[in-house]
């Protein structure tokens, strides 16, 4: 079982996370997982903090000569922005943050609750995300995610292969699909900024070269549309998710929502054992399992909900109305998101993928797979 744990406050020494199961003998690269650290500190209309932090991971344990070696896997990512010590408690709670249940649930200070609910957790859950594409690497799967939509903007998506749909997204200074997009987003996040406001939005992450039976229909703990589901909506500031066509569903017939199967002998061995859908309305998951098809996920990020033009609130030392507290914040993070997403998501689907094909090391896991899929095209 591949597990994991975080921990760490967004003004404290640093964030942390031990991957536990983690197969032996994969090369990893830290460049790769810096790479992704980068680019969650991108997109446009983040705060100022982002200028202070240059994220970056240092591994600390689990590796020999470069390689996994199956013990516990402790990454770092320090904060430069490291001043827990010297900050003052919060006396007005914001709303859409922890800050109220918080303080209430642990009888404690505001303070001690925003430093661990922060959104800065995520930059060591995309460094152990960003580890788990190494290891869903070997076997052909990848995960990709892109900004749907901004506020009330809907991009419209420039098609092509996914390595095309990657130069474009690397291309936007959002992280959409249309870069010509870009300028008409970035009004609307100034504008939003000037009024002391913040903005939200879609993703949509998809992971191709997924096989057959991650996750099973045999326990509700077990569904992979159920734990991808958790998966997402444990990232700071989601509020919704949808798997294939998601909400749309509940509006269509049946004949319009499921994928017709039909058997195709020249994609017999790919990981689909040539099994094709024409549409994939499910979202490459059936009955709690992966179906081979490319698992499509949509998740919806509500706005910043630190403002600088605050809302009403409350002070909790004289229970009269006060506006919420302000320090600073970001006015727009989707972008952001969409990397986190991305990773949390690779990382759900590592840890499905050990569950099935075994988690001592990545030859055995090789193995297993090779095994496997000569048995599902016998059957
Ligand atoms: C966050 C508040 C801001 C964000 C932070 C998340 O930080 P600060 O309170 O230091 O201005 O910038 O996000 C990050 C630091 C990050 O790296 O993503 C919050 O309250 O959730």
């Amino acid at each position: 079982m591949l597990r994991f744990w975080t921990a760490g406050e967004s003004h404290g020494h640093a964030l942390v996370a031990i991957l536990d199961g983690f197969p032996s003998g994969l090369p990893i690269s830290i460049t790769e997982i810096d790479a992704e650290l980068v680019r969650r500190q991108g997109g446009y209309g983040r705060g100022g903090r982002q200028r202070l932090e240059q994220d970056k991971v240092e591994i600390l344990s689990g590796l020999w000569r470069g390689q996994t070696i199956g013990s516990p896997i402790a990454l770092v990512v320090r904060n430069r922005d490291y001043k827990i010590e010297r900050m003052e408690d919060l006396d007005r709670p914001r709303p859409g943050h922890a800050d109220l249940s918080g303080a209430m649930k642990y009888l404690a200070p505001i303070r001690a609750v925003l430093e661990r609910a922060s959104a800065r957790e995520t930059a060591v859950r995309v460094a152990a995300g960003a580890l788990a594409k190494q290891l869903l690497a070997p076997f052909g799967v990848t995960a990709f995610a892109h900004v749907a939509e901004v506020g009330p903007i809907r991009i419209t998506p420039k098609s092509g292969s996914l390595a095309e749909q990657r130069a474009l997204r690397d291309a936007s200074l959002l992280y959409t699909l249309n870069p010509d997009q870009d300028d008409e987003v970035k009004t609307l996040i100034d504008q939003c900024q000037k009024a002391g406001d913040t903005l939200g939005g879609v993703v949509e992450i998809r992971v191709e070269g997924v096989p057959f039976g991650l996750g099973s229909h045999t326990q509700w703990d077990k569904k992979l549309d159920g734990r991808l589901a958790q998966a997402v909506m444990s990232v700071q500031a989601i509020k919704g998710v949808e798997v294939g066509l998601g909400f749309e569903a509940a509006r269509r017939r049946g004949s319009e929502v499921h994928d017709p199967i039909r058997y195709d002998p020249a994609q017999a061995s790919t990981h689909t054992l040539g099994y094709v859908r024409p549409t994939n309305h499910a979202g490459g998951i059936e009955g709690g399992m992966s179906n081979a098809q490319p698992i499509v996920i949509r998740a919806a990020m509500k706005p910043i909900s630190t403002l600088a033009r605050p809302l009403e609130s409350i002070n909790l030392k004289t229970k009269q109305p006060e506006p919420a507290a302000y320090e600073r914040s970001d006015v727009c993070a989707v972008s952001a998101a969409s990397v986190i997403l991305e990773n949390v998501v690779a990382l759900e689907i590592a840890r499905a993928m050990v569950d099935k094909f075994g988690g001592d090391s990545l030859a055995e896991m090789q193995a297993r797979w090779t095994l496997f899929h000569r048995m599902a095209a016998e059957r």
